[in-house]
């Protein structure tokens, strides 16, 4: 429920935005934590910080027309919303997915807002992306479309004002593609205008690996704060990209066993545990489907119908999209014994799932917190490109576990200091909204 005092707030937010429903989403959750917020700093009320944390400061939105390899002209569209720089330059991913539009970055905006607050790193927030689909395009297609993307999008950039990465469709080859049209434009060597590099040409060892590590170090800490360990447990972890790939093999590390992953057209079980090895030469690197993984595992199953939340499991992890999970999905989960879920995917989880595992008791780990790892690790890329330094892995590693354990911590404490012990989603909230306000009312009325 949100609070009186703020009812007035969202109903603006919708009034402003419509036809944006993810937006008012991640807008609704975050507002539902923050009564007892206002009620304890009622001097953040006038000064209008949660009004201007509900609203972008800079919106991008061009065009991108770039041709085919037989020629035939396309025109996608993209964006760049940069969301807040209170606590440092606009930090956040771009995603190439067909279904992308305005109302899906400006929630993702937000919610990197936060996110980036929670890592306790110099970031601010932002989102970009494309309506384009890399499905089934060249080498070459891909190339093109990034450049004539950062055609535009150069203009914007800058290590000390906004630095994109990965998400959804970008990974370290579309990356490199972006750089290097920038460097062509801009005739600078600007390694920190970007993250998710390519370890060979400025990018940082972990960076590639860090969301989905994150994301199980989270777990891991939250069922050390119930006496449990990851040793022994069944999991089930939905996609089967960039964070779903890592987190299956984090999870396979820790002594925890994996018996299901997802991709947009199916499902694999397997139940002597996911291949990590196979997965990734099928997803990663053939970037193939699922049903090529079963073929060549003669235990594993493929399913094209159903819901990879039917596999029975200790934790779930839903690394692929937004609300993946349903209330549906989240009673299955629960009946099958589930005693542990952390968001890999920004906002899997729709609010009827999330209020479910809530009332049930079990640990859930909002995404703002469990896959703050990737970001964070961002900010250490940007540190090393600062320094002209590059640290080893295990040096690296050990700053993610160690940033994972201090995001938990915050989560954890602040939920007790508000009075709702074991909420992540409200300690993350809180922790992260008090971090953003305070800058903001710091740097006056920008
Ligand atoms: P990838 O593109 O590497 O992988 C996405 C995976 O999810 C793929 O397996 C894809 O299926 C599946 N998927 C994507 N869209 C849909 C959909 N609409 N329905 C069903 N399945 C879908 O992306 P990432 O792994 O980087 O991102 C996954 C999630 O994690 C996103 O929510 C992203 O915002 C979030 N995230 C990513 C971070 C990063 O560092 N990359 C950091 C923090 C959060 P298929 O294989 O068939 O394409
Ligand atoms: O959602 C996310 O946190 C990301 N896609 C990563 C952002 C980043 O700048 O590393």
């Amino acid at each position: 429920m949100i609070d009186e005092k703020l009812t007035g707030v969202f109903a603006e937010v919708v009034r402003r935005n419509p036809g944006e429903p993810e937006f008012h989403q991640a807008v609704r959750e975050v507002l539902e934590s923050l009564g007892p917020v206002l009620a304890k700093n009622p001097d953040l009320a006038e000064y209008k910080v949660i009004e201007r944390l509900c609203e972008p400061e800079r919106q991008i939105i061009f065009r991108v027309p770039w041709q085919d390899d037989s020629g035939e002209i396309h025109i996608n569209r993209a964006f760049r919303v940069e969301f807040n720089s209170a606590l440092g330059p606009y930090k956040g991913g771009l995603r190439f997915h067909p279904s992308v539009n305005l109302g899906t970055i400006k929630f993702l905006g937000f919610e990197q807002t936060f996110k980036n607050a929670l890592t306790g790193m110099p970031l601010g927030g932002a989102k970009g992306g494309a309506d384009f689909d890399p499905k089934g395009r060249s080498e070459n297609e891909i190339m093109r479309f990034c450049q004539s993307l950062m055609t535009e999008l150069y203009r914007h950039l800058g290590e000390y004002t906004d630095v994109p990465a990965g998400d959804i469709g970008v990974g370290t080859r579309e990356i490199g593609y972006l750089f290097g049209q920038y460097k062509r434009i801009t005739n600078r060597y600007e390694s920190g205008v970007l993250t998710g590099k390519g370890v060979e040409w400025s990018g940082a060892l972990v960076r590639t690996e860090a969301t989905g590590y994150g994301t199980v170090y989270f777990v891991r800490e939250m069922l050390a704060a119930r006496g449990e360990t990851l040793d022994g447990k069944v999991c089930v972890v939905s996609g089967a990209g960039n964070v779903a790939v890592h987190a299956v093999e984090k999870l396979v590390e820790l002594g925890a066993k994996v018996v299901a992953c997802s991709d947009s057209t199916g499902f694999v079980v397997d139940e002597k545990g996911i291949d990590i090895e196979l997965l990734k030469t099928v997803k990663l690197h053939e970037r193939g489907r699922l049903c090529d993984y079963a073929e060549r595992r003669p235990d594993a199953v493929y399913r094209d119908r159903g819901s990879v939340w039917e596999v029975p499991c200790d934790v779930a992890l839903p690394c692929a999209t937004q609300n993946e999970l349903t209330g549906r999905d989240a009673a299955t989960l629960l009946r099958n014994g589930c005693i542990a879920v952390a968001e890999g995917a920004n906002m899997p989880t729709t609010p009827e799932a999330a209020r479910m595992f809530q009332e049930a008791g079990i640990a859930f780990g909002p995404g703002k917190a469990a896959n703050a790892g990737g970001v964070a690790t961002s900010a250490l890329e940007m540190q090393q490109n600062a320094s002209r330094d590059s640290w080893s892995f295990e040096y690296t590693e050990a700053r993610l576990a160690e940033i994972m354990a201090r995001i938990h911590e915050t989560c954890f404490m602040t939920a007790e200091e508000y009075g709702a012990p074991g909420n992540y989603v409200v300690g993350a909230n809180i922790a992260s909204f008090l971090k953003v306000s305070r800058a903001m009312v710091a740097l006056g009325l920008v």
